[in-house]
């Protein structure tokens, strides 16, 4: 399936839930107290482990390695999700993104560490690492978001490039769409994907980055659910972490990461977690069948999870030195 139709609504049957625990995932309880955490880490081969929404095995293993090489888990992830953003051709985030419907590309991206801090950037152009400025706003600035032209300028006073975003294909993709759309920003079907990826090191220490260029020819100033703070990424180093890829309004309006990490807290797998939270969106959001969400997780002990509403969605893990893409399972099997 190709990234770009993730959100398309497919041909789809009869509703039901399908069966609860995802064939990669284990599904221990994670223990809610904080005097288990030492026993819990002193046992775990998992770690360290990186997962990442979508088919990205070069960015998780990037980000694995440089973990390995004595990386944090924030810079594993800034790592790994960089690669992502200056791969010319995935249309999905950093140079390449499809644009607004102005022909605009402009990108969202934020960071969470270990000790809570957020930082993030909305509806920046010209700047390929939207992920490493979302990081800069975190440390060297006293606020947690920039958008628009100050994010901009802001990158461009750290030193990163301006450079046109928009590549021949993506240029050509929108003004192929724009004899067909009559304008309109159509919801659930031209769209494409975005990169959350959650890493864990050795000691359990996590950190989480999310990047994307939003819903492809989105309203000018349309900002999703990618950088912000617990709709698109949450982290909490006690618990773990969770990200989203898929209809960002959806995500926002049940602030998904942040229910996922909540989840865990009171002792739902990782993969229990995304479950529930996609659950809340079916339950609040009658035409569900008409958009996608797909959520990652993971705790402190380096379980993982990962689920959609639909079919299509893929996820990718770095863990036991080895990269593993696969289909999680979903909520609305035809
Ligand atoms: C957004 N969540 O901007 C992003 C888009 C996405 O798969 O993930 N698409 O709403």
């Amino acid at each position: 399936m190709k990234r770009r139709n993730f959100l398309q609504k497919a041909a789809l049957g009869s509703v039901g839930i399908t069966a609860l625990g995802s064939s990669i995932t284990a599904t221990a309880a994670t223990p809610k107290k904080a005097k288990d955490k030492q026993d819990v880490l002193a046992s775990n081969s998992l770690l360290p482990v990186v997962i990442a929404t979508w088919s990205v095995a070069q960015a998780t293993k990037k980000a694995w390695q440089s973990m390995e090489q004595g990386s944090s888990a924030l810079d594993a992830v800034i790592a790994g999700c960089g690669v992502e953003e200056a791969n010319a051709q995935g249309q999905s985030v950093g140079i390449g993104g499809l644009p607004d419907r102005e022909g605009r590309v402009t990108l969202d991206a934020c960071v969470m560490n270990e000790k809570g801090d957020y930082g993030a950037v909305l509806c920046m152009q010209n700047i390929k690492h939207p992920i490493a400025v979302a990081r800069k706003v975190m440390e060297d600035t006293p606020h947690v978001i920039l958008a628009g032209v100050g994010a901009e300028e802001f990158a461009v006073s750290q030193g990163f490039k301006r450079e046109n975003l928009l590549t021949e294909q993506s240029k050509k993709d929108w003004e192929t769409w724009k004899k067909t759309s009559k304008y309109k920003p159509i919801i659930n079907i031209e769209n494409h994907d975005t990169i959350g990826m959650l890493a864990v090191d050795k000691n359990g220490t996590i950190s989480g980055g999310c990047t994307t260029s939003g819903l492809a020819y989105k309203m000018a100033g349309r900002v999703g659910d990618s950088a912000i703070i617990g709709s698109g990424l949450f982290v909490d180093n006690e618990i773990g972490a969770a990200t989203a890829t898929g209809l960002g309004e959806e995500v926002l309006k049940t602030v998904g990461s942040y229910l996922i990490v909540e989840l865990i807290r009171q002792g739902k797998s990782p993969q229990e977690a995304c479950e529930l939270a996609i659950k809340r969106i079916i339950e609040k959001t009658p035409n569900f069948e008409d958009f996608q969400v797909g959520y990652i997780a993971v705790n402190k002990k380096g379980e993982t999870g990962a689920y959609s509403i639909h079919e299509g969605f893929t996820a990718t893990t770095y863990q036991d030195q080895k990269n593993t893409t696969f289909n999680p399972n979903f909520y609305n099997e035809k």
